[in-house]
């Protein structure tokens, strides 16, 4: 459908949202035939739109669609670079496999890929993402940062901060960023982040940054093992949450903070990151690759890397690991 009419046609039924439109009435918003909006009408239910059709009233409609369409993530965004190219997908293995591939293949920075549905959506190391289709926000960005890949870590700090901001906008929810790559409502996790990249010896080729969002899960759409540590967005706020809306203002933020990062460096990011955690000023255990270590969280470094006092008052930094809160 042209993309102006399909348009108009959408924000009357919106601002209508309760009132049936008559066929007559859109024909005129329109300027075309009755026969005509039979089959504009037509269209946005091969869409997935549902309408219920009453003689003598109109239109009315009772059901969007499921997808997340691209033209949907499309209208309305108010971003420069990310989401310039949507790659979208009904269903694939991980959106960071498309989105490697793709950077592999020269995609420009900002480029996005979008799937209902990941079967086999990764946590880090190999660890399952549960990505239940037209559910939640499954999207890969890529970047191009000019940057020596040790600070690659940051762009994870960053996209939790975006993520926090974007679910306060849409949702007015508190979430909160247990380091390095959680974001948690109510002690529960929301979010999952998992930055990868292509890198030289000396520079970044590309970051693959991934971001995953429960936007409209019930919990019983979870596995049993991790009931107890998941929410959506929609469990906190009990109702639906747009999960186009979820994304455009996501990529709103991420490409302001990006942009302060890039001009500003990492300093500004911290203090906003430092705000949102809930580990900093607390005990934590971290669980890493060569052994736990326990203590209080103080902050993070420049570089984006957790610091831990122990009982010894021992300062130790932690590049990667599990944290449990004490
Ligand atoms: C993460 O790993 O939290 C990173 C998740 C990144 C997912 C995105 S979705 C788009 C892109 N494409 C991908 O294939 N991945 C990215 P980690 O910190 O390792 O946490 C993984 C653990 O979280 C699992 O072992 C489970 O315990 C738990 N988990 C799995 N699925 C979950 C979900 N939907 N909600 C909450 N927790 C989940």
């Amino acid at each position: 459908m042209e993309s102006e009419i399909r348009k108009k046609l959408l924000n009357a039924f919106t601002t209508h949202q309760d009132d049936y439109l008559s066929g007559q009435a859109i024909a005129d918003l329109l300027g075309c035939s009755r026969t005509a909006v039979w089959k504009h009408i037509e269209n946005l239910r091969k869409e997935g739109f549902e309408f219920e059709a009453v003689r003598r009233k109109g239109y009315r409609i009772v059901a969007t669609p499921k997808k997340v369409i691209a033209d949907e993530i499309r209208y309305g965004l108010k971003t420069n670079i990310l989401g310039s190219h949507i790659h979208y997908e009904e269903s694939v293995d991980s959106t960071q496999k498309v989105a490697h591939q793709l950077a592999t293949d020269g995609a420009c920075e900002g480029t996005i890929v979008v799937a209902e549905e990941q079967i086999s959506g990764r946590g880090r190391m190999d660890r399952k993402w549960i990505s239940p289709k037209y559910t939640g926000v499954w999207m890969s960005v890529i970047l191009r940062p000019q940057l020596p890949p040790h600070r690659a870590p940051q762009l994870t700090l960053i996209a939790a901060v975006a993520v926090v901001q974007a679910i306060e906008e849409v949702t007015g929810l508190t979430a909160e960023i247990k380091w390095p790559n959680d974001v948690l409502i109510n002690g529960k996790k929301v979010t999952g982040i998992l930055t990868e990249m292509q890198a030289d010896a000396d520079r970044i080729v590309s970051i693959i940054m991934g971001i995953g969002i429960n936007v409209n899960q019930k919990l019983e759409d979870y596995p049993e093992e991790i009931q107890p540590i998941a929410t959506s967005l929609a469990i906190e706020k009990k109702e639906e949450i747009s999960r186009a809306q979820i994304i455009q203002t996501l990529l709103f933020k991420l490409e302001k903070l990006y942009q302060l990062y890039l001009q500003n460096g990492f300093q500004p990011i911290r203090i906003l990151w430092e705000s949102y955690a809930i580990s900093i000023g607390k005990n934590i255990k971290a669980r890493t690759l060569s052994g736990t270590i326990v203590g209080k969280a103080i902050g993070i470094t420049d570089e984006g890397i957790l610091l831990l006092e122990d009982e010894a008052g021992v300062r130790h930094q932690i590049y990667s690991a599990d944290i449990d809160l004490e």
